[in-house]
């Protein structure tokens, strides 16, 4: 009993942004305002891009996402807390090309000894209402059913005791094979420790949405209008029915976590921005964000978004804002792998599909 109540503490706190129920009432019903050109900066890009990193050139872009109504989206509210599509001007900067990988994070742990959150023992302080014995390291991990279940239940998670970053899926998993793999298990804290030591930062969540959006107005994918153009999948989510044992069924060409950059990159040259893994942005999550910076009128200039967390499902949690998506999106449940939509995530949470990539402000 204990154990459950424990597990279901950390587990609601990770993987909350999965939730309907996200959006509070005076967020639904703002008129939709459309999507406007993309005005990118004509800086050209400096000489000597740091290794691994792409130029994003900034601009004037419209922010937000409108695809509640294109049919492969079955949630009705998945994009109300991207409404209303308002306009943003952003500086230019470098961002990584791939997410972090394994191999990266290795070389900056070995570097610097950095212990993840989901390598320490939890305290009494941070779960009180938790039994001594259950406070133990580890971190979620998905796991597949065994038959179909209700999909707002999270049936899907369980906290693996000794998973982490280089025991993915628990303590006798290796990441030995899976240098290219984006690293998962990362908390909030793990990727800014990870970010400073490599002389970078996460991206606030208006640069990772310019950036994803490579220049082009609007749209759904960050290839285009069609989620497989040519029949082609081009990112890795979930094919199958969700979330079942043995039903993932690839045809992506991966079932779980892709190595890194196996789809062709976006305009910008960034691989990935949609599925494989969530990425960490450096904003604090709210429902309203959007709403409240668009009060303010005319053009939002280098967004850092709300001075605290609010996600009215769950109000005692403190929360950042993730993007992207990741390998275990799918169409039958959670379609933020389209461009614009946001997720979630608690601040000393991980799982296994929460990784991140970094960024560099140009001076
Ligand atoms: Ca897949
Ligand atoms: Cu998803």
């Amino acid at each position: 009993m204990a154990k459950a109540t424990f597990y279901t503490i950390i587990i609601s706190k990770s993987v909350g942004f999965v939730q309907s129920a996200d959006v509070p009432s005076q967020v639904v019903g703002l008129p939709v305002v459309g999507f406007e050109p993309t005005i990118p900066k004509s800086t050209p890009a400096p000489k000597n891009a740091p290794v691994g990193m792409v130029w994003i050139p900034g601009g004037e872009f419209s922010m937000g996402a409108n695809v509640a109504c294109k049919g492969m989206c079955n949630l009705s509210d998945a994009t109300q807390d991207a409404l209303p599509i308002h306009r943003v001007l952003i500086d230019s900067f470098w961002m990584d090309a791939t997410e972090v990988t394994n191999e990266q994070f290795e070389k900056f742990v070995k570097a610097t000894g950095y212990i993840t959150v989901a390598e320490q023992k939890p305290t009494q302080a941070e779960f009180p209402t938790a039994s001594p014995e259950d406070l133990v390291a580890g971190s979620i991990v998905f796991t597949p059913t065994t038959g179909p279940v209700a999909l707002n239940q999270l049936r899907w998670w369980s906290y693996v005791a000794g998973a982490c970053w280089n025991h993915p899926t628990g303590p006798d998993s290796r990441i030995d094979m899976l240098g290219k793999q984006p690293v998962v298990h990362i908390t909030y804290e793990d990727a800014l420790a990870f970010a400073k030591w490599a002389g970078k930062r996460l991206p606030t969540e208006a640069e990772w949405e310019f950036a994803s959006r490579g220049g082009v107005m609007g749209g759904i994918f960050a290839w285009g209008e069609e989620l497989k153009p040519g029949g082609k999948f081009q990112a890795n989510i979930y094919q199958g029915k969700f979330p079942i044992e043995n039903e993932d069924t690839g045809e992506d060409g991966f079932k779980g976590i892709a190595p890194v950059a196996q789809y062709p990159p976006n305009a910008y040259g960034l691989y990935d921005v949609a599925g494989n893994v969530w990425e960490w942005c450096s904003d604090w999550y709210r429902p309203d964000s959007y709403a409240q910076s668009s009060e303010k009128g005319g053009v939002s200039s280098n967004p850092q978004g709300p001075s605290s967390s609010f996600d009215p499902d769950e109000p005692n949690t403190q929360k950042r804002v993730q993007r992207g998506g990741s390998f275990l999106c799918t169409d039958q449940y959670c379609t933020r792998y389209i461009l614009g939509t946001r997720g979630k995530g608690e601040i000393r949470s991980s799982s296994n599909h929460i990784g991140f990539r970094c960024v560099i402000s140009v001076p």
